[in-house]
């Protein structure tokens, strides 16, 4: 019972230092894994007031990801999807207002939107 205790108290602080240096890893782990922030989209459009059937290029290669992540692009264009790639031209066959909605999304799913309307004559 002795020998068993004195075992015990030698090796003890080096489980228990190895338990801390494993337990710790793990949550900085976790940090690291959970450390995702979204994209941000961005639009720039070559005009936002054109006249119908005038051509408007619509780019979306200003949008980043703080963490360097690959992002997706989905335009709509008045709710309708239209368009997965960066850039695009677009003509709007009728006069009004619509809107052009960018949302991009990174790898792990994070995303974010912005909106230009365009004034169509
Ligand atoms: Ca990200």
């Amino acid at each position: 019972m002795r020998f068993r205790s004195n075992i015990l108290k030698r090796f003890l602080p080096g489980i228990f230092t190895s338990l801390m240096i494993i337990t710790t890893t793990v949550i900085l782990l976790f940090l690291s894994l959970d450390a995702n922030t979204e994209p941000d989209a961005r639009i720039t459009s070559s005009s936002e007031t054109v006249e119908r059937g005038e051509p408007i290029l619509f780019d979306g290669r200003n949008s980043s990801d703080p963490d360097g992540d690959e992002i997706t692009f989905l335009w709509t264009i008045n709710g309708t999807m239209f368009h997965m790639e960066p850039v695009f031209f677009y003509s709007f066959p009728t006069p009004g207002n619509f809107s052009v909605v960018l949302r991009v999304e990174d790898e792990a799913g994070l995303s974010d939107v912005e909106t230009v309307i365009i004034d169509v004559r």
